[in-house]
């Protein structure tokens, strides 16, 4: 038994299954905000194909498992960023990738695509050609079968850490390679209707939506050149039509054009981001962190770090496609960005002036005396 009374008591506590806070993690000391998790990095096109290609001879077809090298931050337990995992999916022609459906939310933006490339949502067929977003909402059925005769390739980009952390990984597999396709006749309804089953509770947001490059890049076309965020340049967010909120409830689809030359200015938001590189040569500054890109790589932006974009090139545009947990922070009400809200929603609101004067003042101090 220790003599001082407190150090007894913390013992005394101990045993009851509870610990005073003083002795445990001080909560409040860190009053400069998160520390970005994980580190900046960069996954090259021409390491991953490579990759890819050995991973097609010495890894079958599963019924449980994906052809996908999931690129995994070195700064983390798991996951691309700490909410977000990415990764490149090869299926050769004539394969397919299983049947199953999970919690975790996905969508895949397609590589090397084809018109007889298919991802299955629910009974309906989205063809996956170059540059196409389809969306594999939570718990929605998908298989991606091959039809063409080249190996299929696409980027996956799904909510695997963080519905790990919330402990709500469900999974199932349906039993059959295939699921079968509500038109027999190949016909797509789904993708232009809005019709849905009333017997069937489910929220209008959770529906698949294909996201064809020809129209997307249409748009992008339109704006490029246009005097746009100095941040994120021309950035257009993918739109669920029903809604007219984000593609996932967790996750935002972007896709960013930069002019030749062009340099954005640094800022930094409590999101994380994954960026894919469909086109052009650029460096992204990440808290100090060069790195250099080019087509068809990946890197990933940790939350709360400093990070601008540059086009390096002095002819060529860029095109970036990048996903953010941006929905899934504001829903929380978390989403902020420094040095100003350049989404236009993001600050949470501001305190009356008498109480941010109390609280804002002695934080700063105590920041200072250590
Ligand atoms: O294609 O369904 O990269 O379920 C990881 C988990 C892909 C998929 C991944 C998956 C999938
Ligand atoms: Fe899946």
């Amino acid at each position: 038994m220790a003599d001082d009374p407190l150090t007894a008591f913390d013992e005394k506590l101990a045993k009851a299954n509870i610990y005073g806070q003083w002795t445990g993690e001080k909560l409040f000391r860190n009053t400069d905000g998160p520390q970005p998790a994980g580190e900046p990095c960069l996954w090259k096109w021409a390491e991953v194909r490579s990759l890819l290609d050995e991973a097609a001879e010495v890894m079958p077809e599963s019924q449980t498992a994906r052809r996908s090298l999931m690129f995994d931050n070195p700064g983390l337990p798991r996951g691309t960023t700490h909410t977000m995992a990415m990764g490149m999916q090869l299926i050769r022609p004539g394969e397919t990738a299983w049947t199953h459906r999970h919690s975790i939310a996905a969508l895949r933006f397609t590589i090397e695509g084809a018109a007889n490339l298919y991802t299955v949502v629910d009974g309906e067929p989205y063809p996956m050609e170059d540059n196409d977003l389809v969306l594999t909402p939570g718990w929605t059925w998908h298989d991606h079968h091959n039809e063409s005769d080249k190996p299929a390739i696409w980027l996956d980009v799904l909510d695997v850490p963080l519905m790990g952390a919330l402990n709500q990984v469900f999974y199932e597999s349906f039993g059959e390679d295939r699921q079968p396709l509500a038109d027999e006749s190949g016909a797509m309804t789904a993708r232009l209707g809005t019709l849905r089953p009333a017997w069937e509770a489910r929220p209008t947001a959770r529906v698949a939506v294909r996201y064809p490059w020809k129209d997307a890049e249409a748009q992008l076309r339109r704006l490029a050149g246009a005097d746009a965020s100095p941040y994120d340049g021309v950035a257009l967010e993918y739109v669920d039509p029903l809604t007219g909120g984000p593609t996932l409830p967790t996750l935002s689809c972007w896709l960013q054009w930069l002019k030749p030359g062009q340099e954005l200015k640094p800022h930094r938001r409590t999101s994380s981001a994954v960026c894919f590189v469909i086109r052009g040569q650029g460096r992204t500054v990440i808290d100090g962190t060069e790195i250099d890109w080019g087509p068809r790589d990946g890197f990933c932006i940790p939350n709360w770090a400093w990070h601008h974009h540059m086009n390096t090139s002095a002819s060529e545009e860029a095109v970036l496609f990048s996903v953010h947990d941006i929905p899934l922070l504001r829903a929380l009400g978390l989403y902020r960005e420094e040095p100003e809200d350049s989404l236009g929603t993001g600050a949470p609101p501001p305190v009356p002036g008498n109480i941010a004067d109390r609280t804002r003042e002695p934080a700063a101090e105590q920041n200072k005396e250590k």
